[in-house]
């Protein structure tokens, strides 16, 4: 079986990329990045020279390529993680959010299409999402896949029309497709441009950990191991032409979030209980801000079997030990661009 992962060299890619090629000897891996800032070939080090491993540094806009990659790989599935990923990053860039996600996904989806003939016998365009595509929600309830779109930044507005265009090539071109829709991720590999290795990553060196308005927003927090396992669960053994929430029922309000992690990293770097604390320095809001995302993941509980295998304060634990034996890869990617982006943003 020869499998295409688009994005395998950002965060979440990365680690599906290292489950699938470990896991499953027998399929062969393409992974296609085009290595923006966000993709680093450093977090697949460990894989890279595996037999049933490639790379190809391309786009996903890239028709031509795109075309040459099926013709030659004739690829039975695809998991589609590439994206512009970064809701800061889409509320100052929101086109090049429009080009990655929304003509990108098309761009692939239209390859596929082309590609198996209306053949779609043991095919499967698996795509890779987001709960943020559900709006926002109030204190109470949960996001389920009945939960009606209502996307409320660039990014998850782009994230939403790629969802939709996905359901359009199932309803009318029957492409067989599979669709799951996860809640904030945590773990190895996160860019620090997202709260957690930001705020890890400023703890380590001193610096002040800018909290959005008064901190009260919630997320929902799944360590990234357990994202892939039940992106793994779903991709086998979920129904095509299905949607599927995936959750770990772990919801934070981001100041208490970044208090856990002053009060571990305190005592993992020998500080006195609450030096990190006093770092904290609350900043102007996000514009939009969605308030609360929460996902309820029954359905794949109850008809695959999946569960978050990790506690939180395990999983944040974890991170944080990753992040400190790793002073490398931090240093490398907070370094040059990312000076720039942290500059102009805080
Ligand atoms: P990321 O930003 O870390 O990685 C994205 C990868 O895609 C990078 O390697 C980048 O180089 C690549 N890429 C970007 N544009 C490309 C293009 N035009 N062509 C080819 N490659 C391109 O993102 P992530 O956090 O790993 O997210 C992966 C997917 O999971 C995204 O689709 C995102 O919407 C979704 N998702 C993320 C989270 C989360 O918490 N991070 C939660 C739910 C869903
Ligand atoms: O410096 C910060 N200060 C702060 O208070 C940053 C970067 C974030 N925040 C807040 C905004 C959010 O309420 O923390 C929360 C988490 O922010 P991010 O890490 O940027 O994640 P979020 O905006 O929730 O989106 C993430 O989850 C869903 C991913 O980036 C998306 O790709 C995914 O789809």
């Amino acid at each position: 079986m020869n499998i295409l992962i688009t994005g395998g060299a950002g965060f979440i890619g990365s680690h599906l990329v290292r489950l699938f090629v470990n896991k499953y000897p027998s399929y062969h891996i393409v992974n296609i990045d085009a290595l923006t800032y966000a993709g680093n070939l450093a977090n697949l080090k460990d894989i890279e020279d595996k037999s049933n491993y490639t790379f190809v540094k391309g786009n996903i806009t890239d028709a031509a390529l795109l075309q040459t990659l099926f013709d030659k790989y004739s690829f039975n599935a695809i998991l589609h993680c590439a994206a512009e990923s970064h809701v800061d990053r889409s509320i100052t860039d929101p086109l090049a959010f429009i080009t990655t996600n929304v003509v990108g996904t098309a761009t692939l989806l239209h390859a596929a299409k082309n590609s198996w003939h209306g053949n779609y016998d043991g095919k499967l365009f698996y795509h890779i999402s987001t709960d943020e595509v559900y709006g926002s929600l109030g204190d109470t309830g949960f996001f389920t896949e009945q939960t009606a779109y209502d996307p409320r930044s660039p990014y998850s507005a782009s994230k939403a029309s790629s969802d939709h265009i996905v359901r359009a090539f199932y309803h009318t071109y029957h492409m067989p497709v599979k669709i799951s829709n996860c809640s904030n991720n945590y773990g190895p590999y996160h860019f620090p441009e997202k709260l957690i290795p930001l705020c890890i990553n400023n703890i380590i060196n001193n610096k002040p950990l800018p909290i959005y308005g008064k901190g009260e927003n919630v997320r929902d927090w799944l360590f990234v191991e357990d994202h892939v396992k039940a992106i793994d669960v779903i991709f086998h053994n979920g129904k095509v032409g299905e949607t599927y929430n995936i959750g770990g029922h772990n919801e934070w309000t981001n100041i208490a979030l970044v208090k856990e992690l002053c009060k571990q990293m305190d005592i993992k770097l020998g500080r006195t209980a609450g030096q990190s604390e006093k770092l904290i320095t609350y900043v102007t809001d996000r514009a939009g801000h969605d308030l609360r995302y929460a996902i309820d993941a029954s359905k794949l509980k109850n008809e695959l079997g999946w569960m978050p295998s990790l506690q939180f304060e395990e999983g944040i634990s974890k991170t944080i030990d990753w992040y400190l034996e790793n002073t490398k890869w931090l240093e490398e990617v907070t370094s040059g661009n990312y000076l720039k982006y942290y500059e102009g943003m805080y």
